[in-house]
């Protein structure tokens, strides 16, 4: 939910309202052409490098071998950080936040053509809470899109207002949840009748559009999609900025932290340790 006013801006007092009631902001030609280009090019490069293949942080498809995420970009490329730390982001998140925004975790979801499955109903503040140990919803994601989106490749569908609704999940945290959560997510997800009652009240909302649109979403805002059933990419890069007075402490309902590469330090770097 928005902290922060509209003051020097970036976003106008109307996209911080429509932030507020939605849990979602969505900016088309948000990055030009050229951008773009430059981005794409750089996802391909981490994508096709081999020394990261088979690590932590690259998650790959449940029944394939195809990479599904990549976590930790800012760190992996020096463009991604540069991204990340792009006043233009950086502003749009203080706004939001009302505070001073770090980030707390970092990714492409790559989603292939044929190739690239959804990702089941949930809200990711009940993860970075109960595995990372985000104490309040003071975060929020920005997914900048880097391929067309359309109907048919998988593009994020949320369910507005959402963000607003505490929505209880069941069953326990296993043991290394995340290897499991990363591919296919089970546990810690919303119930169907709950679904069913909320997306009756206020619908499914899916922004497509040309690559270098924006999508800023609340990190309470229930959001999942489906699988690429066309043979164009569907391909996100994700920032999530959480309030530095926020930062992550102990879980609140798991075992153990997750690693790093996936709910980072403020004020600590990350390296893969090649
Ligand atoms: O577990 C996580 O932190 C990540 N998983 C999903 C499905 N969404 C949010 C988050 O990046
Ligand atoms: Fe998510």
């Amino acid at each position: 939910m928005v902290k922060g006013d509209a003051g020097q801006g970036p976003l106008s007092a109307d996209q911080l309202e429509r932030f507020e009631r939605q849990g979602f902001l969505f900016e088309p030609g948000f990055l030009n052409a050229g951008e773009v280009a430059a981005l794409r090019r750089e996802m391909s490069s981490l994508m096709n490098t081999p020394s990261f293949r088979g690590r932590p942080f690259t998650i790959t498809e449940p029944d394939s071998r195809e990479i599904r995420s990549l976590f930790a970009v800012h760190f992996l490329s020096r463009r991604f950080r540069q991204l990340a730390e792009d006043p233009r982001l950086i502003g749009r998140a203080r706004q939001i936040l009302g505070g001073e925004p770090y980030v707390h975790q970092s990714r492409i979801n790559y989603k292939p053509g044929f190739k690239g499955k959804g990702f089941n109903w949930h809200s990711d503040f009940e993860t970075w809470h109960a595995e990372d140990g985000m104490p309040a919803m003071h975060a929020v994601s920005a997914s900048i899109v880097l391929t067309n989106n359309h109907m048919f490749n998988g593009p994020l569908m949320l369910i507005p207002g959402s963000h607003k609704v505490f929505v209880p999940c069941f069953g326990e945290t296993p043991e290394n949840h995340h290897e499991q959560s990363l591919k296919r997510q089970e546990i810690g997800v919303p119930g169907e009748a709950v679904l069913a009652e909320l997306i009756r009240r206020h619908g499914i909302k899916a922004p497509t559009g040309a690559a270098g649109g924006l999508l800023l979403f609340d990190c309470n805002t229930l959001h999942g999609s489906n699988a690429n059933m066309s043979p164009d990419p569907r391909s996100n890069v994700f920032f999530v900025y959480n309030r530095r007075d926020n930062r992550c402490r102990a879980p609140f309902a798991a075992r153990r932290r997750r690693p790093e590469f996936l709910a980072h330090h403020p004020d600590r770097e990350w390296t893969p340790g090649l």
